[in-house]
């Protein structure tokens, strides 16, 4: 990659911004980190770098005189592609890279692609760990939390790089390009931001656009949206299904999980020989498999690493049971679609707890999903009242408002009695209450754990 003594502007102070400024620096470019919240601590980002000697930092605005100067911007996904001063960036013809495309330039090696609404982090990482069951060198990087770009440097011919990759890493990828991509599911997400289905649905579907035709997609059979998508696809497409035999690819048989292809059907696992719950996770290790039989990792390798593959923490994670009371944390439900799986995976009567950034999503369908189970709604956030209007219109008014986490746990403390279940599964992103889900997660237990 040849960025050296170019003025490369960074833009987002967070793991991404990070991570990009690290690898710039490697490859001797002249790095300006500019993030819009102008509170931050110019010294607290600076410390954060492995290598800060002569790195800027700018905060708050940002100057028609930088801007001038600058090179190249790469851009952190949580930073939308129209804000002013993106906007600002692109009119002086600046080109504009997503940090996913700054990691993959500067990659080597094979790389596998996961994106969808739901699954794809518990799919990545355990793509993740069948990868590390059978090649040397694995990076696991994207979404999931570990940025792509502080793995890229590092990796060589060898390296087999799973990454999870959202919609907002796939609208600034030019040369992206996975050996073999995954799009797992299609349902209305961060449509605050991509504004409509379509743009979110082409959006997650660029993750296949560099692909050659001969170059595996996997797609899931099930949804609507990806089965219409692919006809328009020239890419080779691996189907998975949990309803049907597919041509090709990997389908439910019973409780058989089998592999098909020109050769014939293999059996790859059973349902019964994983930890993971739900439909919806039997999907997600159908992805797995298709993927993982697409690198071309034997049978046998594939089964014991999924039996031996535990749920990704925030997923509907057992917590702790209290005089009879099951606490599920599913803070990783930030969507109406993943809190439903949640909610479909409750065996018990449920008092959920809800609310949180708004997305601009309707909560109609969500509402629908509660049949008999849910007894009570807690909710909290930004969308509490709009929440409670739209289950009011469906005739539930069990409904409790919580100011914070802690209130919350208590108000379901003494609601709950022995039987139920409590799920903290709250359909909506955590942003302007916590820093990331993981911390509304973690949160969660420690008021469940001190009860
Ligand atoms: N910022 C601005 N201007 C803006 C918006 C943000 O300057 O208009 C600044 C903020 O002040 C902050 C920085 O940008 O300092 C944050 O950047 P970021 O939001 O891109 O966050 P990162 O820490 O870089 O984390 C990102 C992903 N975050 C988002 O996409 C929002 C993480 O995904 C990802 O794990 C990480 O990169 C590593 O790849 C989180 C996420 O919530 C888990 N993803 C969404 C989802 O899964 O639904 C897409």
């Amino acid at each position: 990659m040849d960025v050296k003594g170019c003025n490369v502007l960074v833009a987002g102070s967070g793991k991404s911004g990070i991570g990009a400024a690290d690898l710039l620096k490697k490859y001797g470019a002249n790095i300006m980190i500019y993030d819009g919240n102008e509170k931050l601590n110019k010294e607290d980002i600076l410390n954060k770098l492995e290598d800060s000697t002569d790195v800027e930092v700018i905060l708050g605005e940002l100057s028609d005189d930088t801007i001038e100067i600058v090179d190249l911007m790469i851009l952190s996904p949580g930073i939308p592609v129209d804000a002013p001063f993106v906007n600002r960036v692109r009119e002086a013809a600046t080109p504009i890279w997503g940090e996913i495309e700054l990691a993959y330039v500067a990659s080597k090696g094979k790389l596998v692609a996961i994106t969808g609404t739901n699954g794809k982090t518990t799919t990545t990482a355990l793509v993740g760990e069948i990868m590390e069951a059978y090649f040397d060198k694995v990076d696991v990087v994207g979404n999931i939390g570990n940025p792509y770009t502080t793995t890229a440097y590092d990796s060589t011919d060898d390296t087999v790089t799973v990454a999870e990759i959202s919609s907002f890493q796939l609208e600034t990828i030019h040369t992206f390009h996975p050996n073999v991509s995954a799009v797992l599911n299609i349902t209305p997400d961060h449509l605050n931001r991509h504004y409509t289905m379509e743009c979110y649905t082409d959006c997650k579907m660029r993750i296949a656009e560099n692909q050659n035709p001969d170059e595996p997609i996997i797609l899931n059979y099930e949804d609507s949206i990806l089965r219409e998508y692919a006809k328009k696809l020239t890419n080779k497409i691996i189907w998975f299904s949990s309803q049907q035999k597919v041509d090709c690819g990997v389908y439910l048989d019973g409780e058989n999980i089998m592999y098909r292809d020109e050769h014939g059907d293999v059996f790859v696992t059973t349902v019964n020989d994983t930890t993971l719950v739900g439909i919806h996770n039997t999907e997600n290790i159908m992805a797995a498999i298709a993927i993982s039989m697409s690198m071309g990792v034997p049978v046998d390798v594939i089964r014991e690493a999924v039996k031996k593959f535990k749920a990704v923490p925030h997923r509907i994670e057992y917590v702790k049971t209290v005089n009879d009371v099951i606490y599920y944390n599913d803070s990783k439900g930030t969507n109406t679609d993943a809190s439903i799986k949640a909610i479909e995976a409750m065996t018990r009567p449920t008092i959920l707890i809800a609310g949180g950034y708004d997305k601009k999503v309707s909560f109609d369908e969500w509402a629908d999903s509660f049949g008999e189970k849910i007894k009570y709604l807690v909710l909290l956030g930004q969308t509490a009242e709009q929440i409670a209007e739209t289950v009011k219109k469906k005739g539930f008014t069990n409904i409790v408002f919580a100011k914070d986490l802690k209130e919350v746990v208590d108000q379901c403390y003494k609601l709950a009695e022995p039987g139920d279940a409590v799920l903290l599964s709250p359909a909506c992103a955590s942003w302007g209450m916590f820093d990331n889900y993981e911390q509304r997660g973690d949160m969660f237990k420690e008021y469940v754990n001190a009860l």
